[in-house]
């Protein structure tokens, strides 16, 4: 979810990323600069003038006093100003024009020079020793923003315009047809298709030819992107380093209760528990794309062409499950097909996720979430349809964004925004630095744990289907799942590899779509289906990028979700396989997710983690146990294969 505009600068501060809000302030490593000296009695007169003195020394008893009324005033001073930027930035997302652009980069240049003044005065309190609830407050809002500007007005405002602009670039991004060359597209003459519409085309469409030219068409929205990138790259490693920090790399990863190389190291950690199982994955997908398209499309050994796997990014792979499947794996069923045959409306595939929630004691969602919420893409303007979740006053002014289709897809996309928004809802009353996720990757796995209790046994509660079916379908919804969960991992892992590199400063900007497609070939096993070269700027096209928003969120958010989706299914009482569980209308379960979430960001992550889990830590052993038996099934297949890359 997104809070808004503010992305570039304080996204902490304001909506959620896909929940701008999310980024507020969080603790984490403080790698700032010394403090200056400051006596106690300057400190209290500049704080309570909601301001620190410069140089003046911070020591003595009562700076812990005056460090509170600093942050008390910090807060209602953030507070007022990302009510401004978090309108600007719904204005700007969902009419993007050059004059909604100009008033959002102004408005997020307003918060970003107050979040940074608020950020460095902040600073001075490093070395003075406080209670454990100052100093994470404090920590939260040195580590707020996700672009910090420098303390310079020109850059301020360049940085925020950047922001703007890229976003309303990606936004109003479309793939128009060469009409003299022709193309595969070429059908509808003069068409221009839409990131919606190219979507739904690569998910469907099973002609290589196609699927080729809608995948280097998208990417031609991001080569003007890059000089815009580089310079913001530029101007926010200055910001970083004026709060202390190395460079933005470090800051990103020091928003975890732990030190920014922990947070890296334990990230590849997981990843290597789940490895084995995307390789199994990776290996009889290959497969299956050779016996269907031929040796000519997809070898049946290497990289598998990135055009071919459902998605516009190769990132989740549901969408070929007709291709991957065995010819007697059938799947319990398809959620596109329910959707459809229930004809039920964009709304009322809100309303569906809404009554998930409410039957887990969540209170319904405000009148104004439904009259001011966008569910389908307008005829008549570009906004941008990535969804995203918002909360605009930090009280009760809670909306989606999404250009709905009716499939699967997207209406489990549905659950995962209203989990940002009912997060948001449910720690409301938290002091405001405190008005977010435990960590980031939190706020990505409410909804998604949410969604994996969509079973065949919840869609007969609410009268989707008529029967569970029999275990021996279990196979298939297992596959489904994989090609979306287990298909995404490496992807969530390498989105921001790529951003530390270039931050700081290891992938210089002559090499980032060479580095770029490294990665990609490294962790994800895919290849570009055309040559690529520093004429592109592929990263660009993933909404995350332009879009500004940290993406290793998602990645704990894959692994963290089968951590609650277990504990709650234990909470629930269920003893049958985790895949087959629904905590539907569960009371005991719903209290033990509500209780957890209204922690908000008051406590270090693991502190959240455990009042739901019980654990501490993050443990790949529940989503490697939910797909145990897809794996046996998948080294069964893969016995006489050559896997790998
Ligand atoms: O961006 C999102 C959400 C909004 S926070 C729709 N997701 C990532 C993506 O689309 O790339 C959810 C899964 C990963
Ligand atoms: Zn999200």
């Amino acid at each position: 979810m997104k809070k808004l505009a503010l992305v570039i600068a304080v996204a902490a501060l304001a909506a959620a990323g896909c929940d701008r809000a999310t980024d507020k302030p969080k603790p984490g490593q403080a790698e700032v600069a010394a403090p200056e000296a400051q006596s106690a009695d300057t400190a209290t007169d500049t704080a309570a003038a909601g301001g620190i003195a410069e140089d003046a020394p911070v020591t003595g008893a009562a700076v812990a006093d005056d460090a509170k009324a600093f942050l008390e005033d910090a807060q209602q001073r953030l507070e007022e100003m990302s009510l401004e930027a978090n309108h600007a930035s719904w204005l700007a997302q969902t009419y993007i024009n050059m004059d909604s652009q100009f008033v959002e980069s102004l408005a997020s240049e307003r918060f970003t020079s107050l979040a940074v003044e608020l950020a460095q005065q902040a600073a001075k309190f490093d070395d003075v020793e406080l209670d454990p609830e100052t100093r994470r407050m404090l920590t939260m809002l040195k580590q707020g923003l996700v672009f910090p500007a420098p303390n310079d007005p020109e850059l301020t405002a360049e940085l925020a315009q950047i922001g703007s602009k890229m976003q309303g670039m990606y936004g109003a991004g479309k793939y128009c047809p060469d009409k003299k060359t022709g193309g595969a597209a070429e059908a509808d003459e003069g068409k221009c298709y839409t990131l919606t519409e190219m979507g739904q085309m690569m998910a469907n469409s099973r002609d290589p030819k196609l699927l080729k030219e809608l995948w280097v068409g998208w990417r031609k929205v991001a080569p003007p992107m890059k000089p815009l990138y580089q310079r913001q790259v530029e101007i926010g490693n200055a910001g970083a380093k004026a709060l202390g920090y190395d460079n933005l790399s470090v800051m990103w990863r020091s928003k975890y209760d732990m030190p920014a190389d922990a947070f890296a190291a334990d990230m590849d950690a997981q990843w290597n528990k789940v490895k084995p199982l995307y390789e199994a994955l990776h290996c009889h997908v290959r497969a299956r794309l050779n016996d269907h398209y031929g040796d000519e499309v997809v070898a049946a050994t290497g990289k598998i062409p990135a055009h071919l796997l459902g998605n516009m990014w190769a990132q989740e792979w549901g969408n070929i499950y007709d291709i991957v499947k065995d010819d007697d794996m059938e799947a319990p069923y398809d959620l596109t097909q329910l959707v459809v045959d229930s004809g039920m409306s964009e709304k009322d595939m809100v309303k569906t996720g809404e009554k998930f929630f409410t039957s887990l004691g969540f209170k319904p969602l405000p009148e104004t979430f439904w009259e001011r919420s966008q569910f389908v893409q307008p005829r008549d303007r570009d906004v941008v349809c990535h969804a995203s979740a918002w909360d605009l006053d930090d009280k009760d002014d809670i909306r989606i964004k999404m250009c709905i289709n009716k499939t699967g897809e997207d209406l489990i996309t549905v659950h995962h925004e209203l989990g940002h928004n009912f997060y948001q809802r449910i720690y409301n009353k938290q002091p405001f630095l405190y008005k977010n996720g435990a960590n980031d990757g939190f706020h990505e796995a409410v909804g998604d744990t949410i969604a994996l209790s969509i079973t065949p046994k919840y869609l007969k509660q609410i009268g989707l289907m008529d029967e569970i079916p029999g275990e021996d379908k279990d196979l298939g919804y297992l596959m489904q799942q994989a090609l979306d969960k287990i298909a995404f991992l490496p992807f969530g892992l390498l989105v921001d590899k790529w951003r530390w590199q270039v931050f700081n400063g290891e992938v210089p900007p002559g090499d980032y779509n060479k580095a770029w497609w490294k990665l990609r070939e490294e962790y994800q096993g895919i290849q570009a289906p055309v040559a690529r070269s520093e004429a592109n700027f592929d990263p660009g096209a993933k909404y995350h990028i332009p879009g500004n928003t940290p993406y290793a969120r998602y990645f704990l958010a894959r692994i963290q979700q089968f951590q609650f989706h277990r504990a709650l299914c234990e909470a629930a009482g269920e003893t049958g396989p985790l895949h087959r569980c629904s905590i539907f209308k569960n009371e005991a379960a719903g209290k033990k997710l509500r209780d957890m979430l209204a922690m908000g960001a008051s406590k270090p992550w693991p502190d959240a983690m455990e009042a739901l889990t019980g654990q501490r830590e993050l443990d790949a052993s529940a989503i490697v146990d939910y797909f145990q038996p897809l794996m046996d099934y998948l080294q069964e297949q893969n016995k006489d294969r050559q896997c790998g890359w």
